[in-house]
């Protein structure tokens, strides 16, 4: 078993409901959840777009790291979404934050995800979700989170 982290987002849609229904669909393809962070709601970037939910959770599961990607793309597209532009709308984005330490950079998948330390609607949920260092950042997220503040990032409730 591997300890994972993964970040949520939806902009399109019943967002909670599809943030739920995601969790639900781990759960479903062995992906474990131990803890899961409040709902945020964040301002979309770029901004041309809906405001996001956002979420992160705690998870072990005993995937290797491409085929938890495959099953992340999998229940992505079977809550409906489709190909768009990059950094564009859609009902679930569900990426990988964390695998254990693991560093890995491939075509289709970089681990840790890149963009972490720059993003409060990332490290939010995060914090929530992860106390201690960050397996190879080294900073806990809520030290990072002091770095970007918030970005107008809000806490909406349970998830
Ligand atoms: N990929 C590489 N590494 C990873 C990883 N660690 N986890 C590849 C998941 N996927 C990874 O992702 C594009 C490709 O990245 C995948 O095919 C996979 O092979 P995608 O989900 O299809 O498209 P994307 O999400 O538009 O691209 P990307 O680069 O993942 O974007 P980000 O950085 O996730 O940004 N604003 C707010 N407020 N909240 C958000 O959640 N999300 C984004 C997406 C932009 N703005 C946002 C939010
Ligand atoms: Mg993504």
């Amino acid at each position: 078993m591997t300890a994972v982290h993964l970040a949520l987002g939806s902009n399109l849609g019943d967002r909670q409901a599809n943030l739920r229904a995601a969790l639900a669909a781990l759960e479903n393809a062995h992906i474990h959840i131990l803890r899961r962070s409040s709902t945020w709601e964040t301002p979309p970037i770029p901004a041309d777009q809906p405001h996001y939910l956002n979420a992160a959770i705690l998870a072990e599961t005993t995937l290797p790291p491409h085929q938890l990607l495959a099953v992340l793309k999998q229940i992505e597209h079977h809550l409906g979404r489709r190909p768009g532009r990059r950094w564009g709308p859609r009902p679930i984005d569900i990426d990988i934050l964390f695998y254990g330490d693991l560093q890995l950079e491939t075509p289709d998948l970089v681990i840790p995800h890149p963009r972490i330390a720059e993003r409060a609607f990332v490290l939010a949920p995060l914090a929530e979700v992860a106390q201690g260092p960050l397996p190879v950042l080294g900073a806990t997220a809520h030290q990072l989170l002091t770095r970007t503040g918030l970005q107008g990032a809000r806490r909406i409730g349970e998830l």
